[in-house]
């Protein structure tokens, strides 16, 4: 019997990011990226590592994609390396690494899967740093144009499209923690940062709207966080609704509404400066409507107010909960909370959940399987949560894993496992988990 039951159209994928699984750094003409440069500065990744080699996936695409199809996917989410494309950022485009891609797609469509590309997942390339990176607004521009050769060279075959992947990440953990690449702490930095991305993206749609005169749909992915307030308090409801702006509102609002929250814009320039946004960027933000909003759903936040916090609140740590290998707590409910609350606030968008997965410390067996029962049931319960928001009217189209396989995972380099297929990693080869067999199941009978 078939307990939750998802439409037959409806886009079984897994999720994946260049850096994190091509590796051939310097292969084809590739330029160096801001993340060779962070992981080959000693002292930024746990396990010392980089992703030089990764998983090859560079080379050994063709197999990795009919792995793909021995359990079923029906769609496949993967970024290009800009560098790949534009060693420099911008100039001349390098054939051999554009060539790259096309020949993933076709394989992708030869075997019935869908392709669905991310523009930017994180690996801006080095030579645009040296000028700025995201901090300097004319990358947005560097951007559009490197979207619009992607747009040109694979708009016929690609009909999904997203132009940044989790651009809180970039700004934040990137310019303001110094935990990513390129390692700046620096607040108001990240802040503009943030503003150049959401300009980027919007150029980059409307030129989409612009070139693609087919049926082809462009979103952005964006990581967010359903907030819960630590305790009833008035000031700890106060400091919830702040790490909603911070994490959640800043994207969405400019996205769904051409606008900044007022209430984060005004945050900033009391305890900061005034983000340095320009008279006509808010009217590219109305002018670049999405098709779908893409979701990646990891974790709550238990929010408590903070004189310690930069912006006057703290995420605390749940009491008798149970966390995963990054020291997330496990919260599936948390998910449709979230997907009910983006439909009612931002006018019933489209929806992917472009990524969703747990690290574990996988069970590895004498024999070389892992048993993974602990992602069997975390990928359940949040499947039954994305089948209980659309039973109420949200309109999720697609449920991507992350990831593949295991990979890179930034500055834990290779210590965590979020992978439906381990890799060995002095050969390697790649092996589904039992997870990736009760995922072939769940494809095959569309549902649970
Ligand atoms: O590995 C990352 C991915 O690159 C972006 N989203 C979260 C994943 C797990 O940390």
């Amino acid at each position: 019997m078939i307990a939750k039951s998802f439409p037959s159209d409806f886009l079984w994928g897994a999720a994946t990011a260049s850096y994190q699984l091509e590796g051939a750094a310097t292969l084809d003409g590739r330029g160096e990226t801001i993340w060779d440069r962070f992981s080959h500065t000693p002292g930024t990744i746990r396990d010392r590592n980089t992703a030089d080699v990764a998983c090859d996936h560079y080379r050994r695409f063709a197999d990795d994609v009919a792995m793909m199809k021995e359990i079923g996917l029906r769609a496949y989410r993967f970024s290009i390396a800009w560098s790949r494309v534009f060693p420099e950022g911008t100039g001349k485009v390098n054939a051999r690494g554009l060539d790259f891609y096309k020949a993933l797609v076709d394989a992708l469509l030869q075997k019935g899967i869908i392709p669905m590309v991310t523009l930017y997942h994180w690996d801006l390339p080095q030579s645009l740093q040296d000028r700025g990176g995201w901090g300097n607004r004319q990358t947005a521009d560097h951007f559009a144009d490197y979207a619009a050769t992607l747009f040109g060279a694979l708009g016929d075959r690609v009909s999904h499209w997203i132009t940044l992947n989790e651009p809180w990440c970039v700004a934040f953990l990137g310019h303001a923690d110094g935990i990513h690449a390129p390692g700046y702490r620096d607040f108001p930095l990240a802040v503009n940062v943030s503003h150049h991305l959401l300009l980027a993206h919007a150029k980059a749609v409307i030129r989409f709207r612009e070139m693609n005169k087919g049926n082809g749909r462009i979103g952005i992915a964006l990581n967010l966080v359903p907030m819960y307030p630590n305790s009833p308090s008035a000031e700890d409801e106060r400091a919830s609704r702040i790490d909603d702006g911070f994490m959640n509102r800043w994207f969405l609002d400019p996205v769904f509404e051409g606008r900044y929250p007022d209430d984060i814009l005004r945050l900033y320039q009391e305890r900061y400066h005034r983000p340095e946004i320009e008279p006509h960027d808010l009217e590219l933000f109305s002018r670049s409507p999405v098709d779908f909003l893409g979701v990646n759903y990891y974790m709550r936040h238990l929010v408590a107010k903070s004189d310690q916090g930069r912006l006057g609140f703290e995420a605390r740590k749940p009491p008798n909960a149970t966390f995963t290998e990054m020291g997330w707590e496990i919260f599936p409910e948390g998910l449709s909370v979230l997907l009910r609350r983006l439909d009612s606030d931002y006018r019933h968008p489209e929806i992917f959940i472009t990524e969703n997965g747990i690290a574990l410390e996988d069970d590895l067996r004498k024999d070389g399987r892992v048993q993974d029962d602990a992602r069997v049931s975390y990928l359940r319960d949040h499947f039954a949560e994305a089948h209980r928001a659309m039973q109420s009217g949200v309109k999720v189209r697609g449920y991507f894993i992350w990831t593949l396989m295991d990979c890179f995972e930034w500055h834990d380099g290779f210590t965590k496992h979020f992978g439906l297929a381990s890799v060995d990693r002095g050969s390697l080869e790649r092996r589904w988990k039992a997870s990736a067999y009760w995922y072939r199941d769940v494809i095959a009978s569309n549902g649970f």
